[in-house]
């Protein structure tokens, strides 16, 4: 997860740039009206409530690809976050430095009419529409900064690999137990109609219940629907684990590797639902 990639030179020292909000086509607006809707049909039973009160919050279902500059001075007004531009992937310091000071980087780009379905590098619409929702929640806000925080310790003891799984089974993949049942709040599911139906209603993914050492433990697919979805019970109890466990004997421990394979089930697992695998086992998204 060492990322030394070159900035490119129109992008400036943090590595933001202009979103450059009049410059997208009329088609680039209509790719992002063509997701939202798509999604629209598959969120509103399944999404957190607190994701689903941000899109509201953030008028984010007006119509094109948001104008960054608008869109975080309502943010800023709730939670005190700003979404700032980039280019596509920045290096692992640059992230986490602008996550703990508040300001989420999106990519201003969008993906092409014959990638409506998978993209590799996370676009506007992932980044925006998946993970800004989110940001309106103070509790979820405040535990986005620790993760950064977090990320920036986690580069002097070499073990950002872990730190990146806690990342990825939650902020990205994570469940939430509500009274009306699993909810999504993970920004890799919400993006994708696909993967919001997998992760909740397939038999064949593992359900278990968010344990923070547990989850840093686990390696994960990025490549496919994810073999077990992590559940937490409160983004309260996501902070608080968060900034009141000492990562530093974990990482000791682990020394940057993982010790649980993504579909395992570990004795210790409150589990919810055990998956039968079948998905993966039939070779996945890339079954013949
Ligand atoms: N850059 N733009 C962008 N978005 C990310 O999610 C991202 C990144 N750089 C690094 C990174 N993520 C990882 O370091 C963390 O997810 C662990
Ligand atoms: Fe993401």
């Amino acid at each position: 997860m060492n990322n030394h990639f070159a900035k490119p030179a129109h992008a400036r020292e943090d590595w933001t740039i202009d979103q450059g909000w009049a410059s997208y086509t009329d088609q680039e607006h209509q790719t992002w009206d063509t997701l939202y809707q798509r999604l629209m049909k598959v969120l509103p039973d399944r999404a957190a409530p607190e994701f689903l009160n941000g899109l509201e919050a953030l008028d984010l279902h007006r119509g094109g690809i948001p104008d960054f500059e608008r869109m975080s001075d309502e943010l800023e007004s709730l939670t005190g976050w700003r979404v700032v531009a980039v280019p596509g992937l920045v290096p692992d310091d640059v992230f986490f430095e602008h996550l703990a000071n508040r300001r989420f980087p999106a990519g201003n780009f969008i993906r092409k009419p014959d990638q409506l379905d998978y993209i590799q590098e996370p676009d506007v619409f992932h980044d925006v529409f998946g993970h800004v929702p989110m940001l309106t929640d103070p509790v979820f806000a405040d535990y986005m900064v620790a993760y950064g925080e977090g990320g920036l310790r986690s580069l002097r003891h070499a073990s950002l690999k872990n730190l990146a799984a806690l990342y990825w089974y939650t902020v990205e993949f994570g469940l939430i137990q509500t009274e009306q049942g699993l909810r999504i709040y993970g920004a890799g599911i919400v993006s994708s109609p696909a993967e919001s139906i997998f992760s909740l209603e397939a038999p064949s993914p593992n359900r278990i219940a968010f344990d923070l050492e547990r989850l840093m433990r686990t390696d994960y697919r990025i490549d496919d629907f994810q073999q077990t979805y992590f559940v937490i019970d409160s983004y309260d109890q996501l902070f608080k684990s968060t900034v009141d466990t000492d990562f530093a004997p974990l990482y000791a421990d682990l020394q940057g590797e993982f010790d649980l394979k993504p579909e395992d089930i570990a004795p210790t697992d409150t589990v919810i639902h055990k998956g039968t695998q079948t998905y993966a086992n039939k070779g996945g998204r890339f079954a013949a």
